[in-house]
C-alpha cells in the first residue's frame, strides 16, 4: 500500500528574504527567464505591470468585502463548502482549521452565475459581472506566464501547459479568503508592524522578529500546504499574513524557514503548483505555503487555481526527462489527483502518492543511469 508522507514537523523559524520580483513589462525573453528561474530556486514570485486593470481588481475586492460583511446567516445561504461554497473555519474534510472564512468558486461563467444567486441575492448580475471578470483577466495573465515559462524552458510546443488552463472545460477555481485580525477587527496597527511595513517598503521584503507562527506571536488562518493545481496567483489587500516556505519544499528534516511575504495589492504573487511540479518532473518545486492571521488588520485575498481539464492526463513532459533526470512521476488524471486530494490532511505531499516505484524497484537500466 502506497501511504502519503505525514504531516511534516517544522521547527518554527521566520526569515527575512527577498521574494524575486518578474516585471512583465521587460523584454519577454529576460522576463521568461526570470520566471523559470524563481520556479526552480522559489516556486514563487510577485509580478509587476501585469496588465489587470486596477479597477477591476478594485471591484473584485468590493464584491468579496460586501460578501464577507453580510451577517452569518447570510453567508451560510452560500454553503456548506461541498468543496464550493462558502465555509468558515473548516477547510476541507479532513479536520484541517483555521482563523479564516472563504468562498470558493469554480471559475467557469455558468458556474459563476448559479453561486451568484446565493451569495448576492440582491444582484446576482453585479456579483457574476465582477467575477467573471476577473476570472477572465487572471486566465489570461496565468497563461501568458504558462507560455513564457514554455519559452524559457524551451519546450517544442510553447503553449503546452498554458493549452490545459486555456480549455474551455479547465477546472480552474477561485477562493475569496477573509482573515479576522487578531484584536476583532480594529485596524490599528502595532509598532513592530509598523516598522515591517516601512522596512518592506524600502527593501521589499519583511522584517519580523521572535517566535510563534508568522514570527509575532500571531495565528494560522490557512495552514501549510502547496496548492495542488498547474500555478495560483493570489492577490490581496494591504494586510500582510502570506508566508512561503523557503527553500520550497522545506528541504527535508524540517529545516526550512518562512518568509513572510510584504504585501503589494498592486502585483500578483504567483506559485508553482503540484501539477507543474509533475509536467517538469521536479525542476519546478510546488511551494509550501500558509496564511497567519495579522494582528491589526483584517486580510483580503483572492486566488485563482489554474487548472487542467478532469478529464486531462499529467506526466512529465518528453523534454524533462533526460538518462540523467529519469522520471519521477507515473501519469494521471487532474480527476484522479483531486480524488486524491480530498482524502488527505491539508498539509500533506500529495505528489508522493503520484511518485514512480522506487529506484530499487526499478529495471536494471533505469538504475544504471541513475548510478551515472
Ligand atoms: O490568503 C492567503 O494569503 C493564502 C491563501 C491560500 O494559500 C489558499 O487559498 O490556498
Amino acid at each position: 500500500m502506497v501511504v502519503a508522507s505525514p504531516t511534516p514537523v517544522r521547527h518554527e523559524r521566520v526569515r527575512t528574504l527577498g521574494v524575486p520580483v518578474v516585471d512583465l513589462s521587460q523584454k519577454r525573453g529576460r522576463a521568461a527567464e526570470l520566471i523559470v528561474r524563481a520556479c526552480e530556486e522559489f516556486g514563487f514570485f510577485k509580478v509587476i505591470n501585469h496588465g489587470v486593470p486596477a479597477e477591476m481588481v478594485a471591484t473584485m475586492e468590493a464584491e468579496a468585502a460586501t460578501f464577507f460583511a453580510l451577517p452569518t446567516s447570510e453567508k451560510q445561504k452560500a454553503g456548506p463548502p461541498s468543496p464550493l461554497g462558502y465555509g468558515s473555519k473548516n477547510i476541507g474534510f479532513n479536520g484541517d482549521t483555521g482563523e479564516v472564512e472563504y468562498l470558493l468558486l469554480h471559475a467557469n461563467p455558468v458556474a459563476i452565475a448559479q453561486r451568484a444567486r446565493a451569495v448576492c441575492r440582491r444582484d446576482p448580475a453585479r456579483f457574476s459581472c465582477a467575477v467573471g471578470e476577473y476570472v477572465g483577466a487572471a486566465r489570461e495573465l496565468a497563461c501568458t506566464i504558462l507560455e513564457m515559462l514554455g519559452e524559457g524552458l524551451h519546450l517544442r510546443n510553447t503553449g503546452a501547459i498554458a493549452g490545459l488552463v486555456r480549455d474551455t472545460e479547465s477546472d480552474s477555481l477561485l477562493r475569496l479568503n477573509h482573515y479576522p485580525s487578531c484584536d476583532g477587527g480594529d485596524d490599528k496597527e502595532s509598532e513592530e508592524e509598523k516598522e515591517n511595513r516601512d522596512a518592506s517598503n524600502h527593501h521589499g521584503c519583511c522584517r519580523r522578529k521572535g517566535s510563534g507562527v508568522g514570527g509575532g506571536g500571531g495565528r494560522v488562518g490557512f495552514g501549510e500546504h502547496t496548492d495542488p493545481q498547474v500555478i495560483t496567483l493570489l492577490r490581496s489587500n494591504d494586510a500582510p499574513g502570506l508566508q512561503v516556505l523557503s527553500p520550497p519544499d522545506g528541504g527535508g528534516d524540517g529545516c526550512g524557514v518562512w518568509v513572510p511575504v510584504p504585501p503589494d495589492p498592486a502585483a500578483f504573487f504567483v506559485n508553482v503548483g503540484d501539477v507543474l511540479q509533475a509536467l517538469t518532473n521536479g525542476r519546478f518545486v510546488s511551494v509550501r505555503h500558509r496564511a497567519v492571521v495579522s494582528s491589526f488588520k483584517p486580510r483580503l485575498s483572492v486566488v485563482y487555481f489554474a487548472a487542467p481539464p478532469l478529464h486531462a492526463r499529467i506526466s512529465p513532459l518528453s523534454e524533462m526527462v533526460a538518462p540523467q533526470r529519469p522520471c519521477l512521476y507515473r501519469s494521471f488524471t487532474w480527476g484522479e489527483y483531486k480524488k486524491a486530494m480530498y482524502s488527505l490532511r491539508l498539509a500533506h505531499n500529495r505528489l508522493e502518492l503520484f511518485r514512480q516505484h522506487p529506484v530499487a524497484e526499478q529495471g536494471d537500466e533505469q538504475q544504471h543511469h541513475l548510478m551515472n
